[in-house]
């Protein structure tokens, strides 16, 4: 059985049409001078020219707003904020927090970003949040459609969401859309969240529930962004997190990936949603520990997730190094056909 599950083996794909309104210019996190923004509009399209190249797919282009859904898992005053502040915005205006975790709910809108946002490196433009509903209604997309036939399907999700908990956003991302896409597919079957972004996803981590547990590996989140914070937990019976140390090859990746997915064969998921990042490239800069995956090694990884139990909903998160992201893209869905 190959990784679609379908007779044909066309891959259906939801594609976020409205992704471009957020391209943010500038990434103040690391300090002086900023640099570009990784989290390019263009990777959308070479992750999927990457999928395109391994066989044949289908593209739905989502024009939704999935605001409703997203007011079911994130808080209505961080929804509103959202939404208000950008409206205020003149066009290519990047709004950044001014100071950190205060409560600001009665300040002007421009200081109330540091209620909720984690660092600098995630500006809110005029565009934002209908970029960012737009993603989410990618992955409700498909999802509602996954659960309907029961099959594989690609959401193309741009911004990320992984980082984004209930009132907070940060690491590029500001509505959960794995989160959200496993909520809706769990009312279908069994439903379990597989992290593989380089990143681990400290927002789905927060959200995770025991009745749709989360399983992630990834780079050290003390020495790497999330950056979490001395003693920070998350809700042990509903997580299952899993450290690549700094300098691991592909052999001890995929031996860590085999025990993680053993948690999930144990569960039996009629549903996978995969966090999908490209970012565990060797090349792409995102790493403060350096990891040593190359590109050919997606194939083996996506052997590996099509091998685990479940139709997959592959979500996409990071990935920045655009001179390698066809080749992950397209040697990961190889593998993952089989
Ligand atoms: C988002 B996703 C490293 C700076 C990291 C933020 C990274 C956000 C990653 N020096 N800045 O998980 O791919
Ligand atoms: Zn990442």
């Amino acid at each position: 059985m190959n990784g679609y599950a379908r007779k044909r083996d066309v891959l259906q794909v939801f594609y976020p049409a409205l992704h471009g309104s957020h391209a943010p210019a500038m990434d103040l996190s690391d300090g002086l001078p900023p640099r570009d923004h990784p989290d390019s509009p263009a990777r959308v399209d070479l992750v999927l020219e990457g999928f395109a190249r391994s066989g044949p797919v289908e593209v739905t282009r989502v024009h939704d707003l999935a605001e409703e859904d997203v007011r079911s898992l994130h808080d209505a005053d961080y929804v509103d904020f959202l939404l208000e502040a950008s409206g205020a915005l003149a066009p290519g205006e990047e709004l950044l927090p001014v100071s950190f975790g205060k409560n600001l709910s009665r300040a002007p809108w421009r200081l109330r970003p540091g209620m909720f946002a984690r660092e600098v490196g995630t500006p809110i433009l005029a565009g934002t949040p209908d970029a960012a509903l737009n993603s989410a209604a990618a992955a409700a997309a498909a999802a509602r459609w996954s659960s309907r036939e029961g099959h594989s399907a690609l959401a193309l999700c741009r911004p990320p969401g992984h980082h984004a908990g209930r009132r907070r956003y940060g690491g590029y991302s500001y509505f959960n859309n794995a989160t959200l896409a496993a909520r809706i597919l769990a009312s279908s079957g069994r439903t379990a969240i597989l992290d593989i972004d380089y990143h681990l996803g400290e927002g789905s981590a927060e959200l995770a529930v025991p009745e749709i547990p989360y399983f992630s590996l990834h780079a050290d989140p003390w020495a790497n962004y999330p950056y979490l914070e001395a003693g920070r937990t998350f809700p042990e019976n509903s997580c299952t997190l899993a450290t690549v140390q700094a300098g691991a090859g592909v052999g001890t990746y995929m031996a860590l990936l085999e025990s993680l997915g053993q948690g999930i064969r144990d569960l039996a998921p009629a549903f996978l949603v995969v966090s999908l990042g490209f970012d565990t490239f060797r090349g792409d800069d995102i790493q403060d520990e350096p990891i040593a995956i190359e590109t050919d090694d997606f194939a083996r990884i996506g052997a590996a997730v099509a091998r685990l139990p479940g139709a997959k909903l592959l979500v996409l998160e990071g990935g920045y190094d655009r001179a390698s992201l066809v080749a992950c893209a397209e040697n990961f869905a190889r593998g993952f056909i089989g």
